[in-house]
């Protein structure tokens, strides 16, 4: 075991190192110790074998223990796409922009032609390759992801209310076009700052989301084209079936015209970041703010079984964010 990668729902990740060969890779260990638990891990484990392509993390080995289960997966250095955007040296641009939502788009085709839905996109989830490829991205965490039967409705009432789309709130069969809606939020917030849908509390969130009025009012959208604005509408349709399928928007203007402006040099304006550091300090309060609330639930669950809490990986990872 070496550094931490990062921690969150899904427990904490390391890289590790291969005693044999010297492999670097991230490891997810993860608590497991009812059976409905396993359940879960089993179907991630049977999905995540089911896939590989270049932007989706890949799943090497799967280790069980007594009471946790390790996930040995690729490792990636670069650290989620939306602290590398905010950092002091970087330059956004609507190019780029195009860039990065491309890569999510031919990832989540690449699942949707294998009927697999993520069902769990956001920025925490789009990770950097490495520091020195910050233009590459893979997507993790298929911890939510699903098996797609077209007569057979799919639906789940899980996801962060941010992104998920007004089916998934509204309890409706759910479909590809579930995370097309997923792609279209991240869109807006990354070329803003601004999280389309966000209300007082989480009741207000899922409320706008299921009103699906979208707007772009806000000056930070001023300097942003037509066409990004554009694709952003489309994708962000209140019926999942009349979204474009991740095909049609690899297809849309907008990617279209940054392929043209990229390849005769044409430079498209820097994207104003001062937001989108305030959107990503919010997240990050409040995924502490979750990891807290899980480790009251496990004090819980801990304090009827008879276990030890210091043991719990989470729960030192919780109290180190709470104090820091
Ligand atoms: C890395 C580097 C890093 C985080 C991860 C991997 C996390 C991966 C992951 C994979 C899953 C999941 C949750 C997280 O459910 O900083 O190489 O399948």
């Amino acid at each position: 075991m070496k550094d931490a990668l990062g921690s969150g729902r899904f427990g904490k990740v390391s890289m590790v190192i291969e005693k044999n060969g010297g492999g670097k890779f991230a490891a997810k260990q993860c608590a497991c110790r009812r059976a409905s638990q396993r359940q879960e891990f089993d179907l991630e484990i049977d999905i995540m074998n089911d896939l590989a392509h270049p932007k989706l993390l890949q799943l090497y080995d799967v280790i069980y223990g007594k009471a946790d289960v390790t996930f040995v997966l690729e490792l990636v250095t670069g650290g989620e796409l939306f602290d590398r955007v905010c950092d002091e040296s970087f330059d956004l641009t609507e190019q780029l922009a195009v860039k990065y939502i491309e890569q999510i788009c031919e990832a989540i085709s690449y699942m949707h032609t294998k009927n697999i839905l993520h069902l769990d996109l956001k920025p925490e989830n789009i990770l950097c390759l490495s520091p020195a490829r910050i233009d590459m991205i893979k997507i993790i965490d298929f911890g939510f992801a699903r098996r797609y039967e077209p007569h057979k409705p799919l639906r789940i009432m899980f996801g962060t209310p941010e992104f998920v789309a007004p089916e998934v709130v509204n309890f409706d069969p759910l479909g590809k076009g579930t995370d097309v809606w997923s792609i279209g939020v991240i869109t807006y917030v990354l070329l803003s700052g601004l999280s389309p849908f966000m209300g007082d509390n989480e009741q207000e969130t899922l409320s706008n989301v299921t009103a699906c009025d979208l707007d772009f009012d806000d000056e930070s959208f001023d300097e942003i084209s037509p066409e990004a604005k554009e694709f952003i509408t489309k994708l962000l349709q209140k019926q999942e079936r009349a979204r474009p399928s991740c095909d049609e928007c690899l297809k849309q203007i907008w990617l279209k015209k940054a392929a043209e402006d990229a390849s005769s040099h044409r430079k498209s304006l820097c994207v104003a970041v001062t937001n989108l550091k305030k959107f990503v300090a919010r997240r990050k309060w409040i995924r502490s703010i979750n990891a807290v609330r899980a480790v009251t639930k496990l004090q819980a669950g801990l304090r009827k079984g008879g276990a030890s809490i210091t043991t719990e990986p989470c729960v030192s990872e919780a109290m180190k964010k709470l104090t820091t």
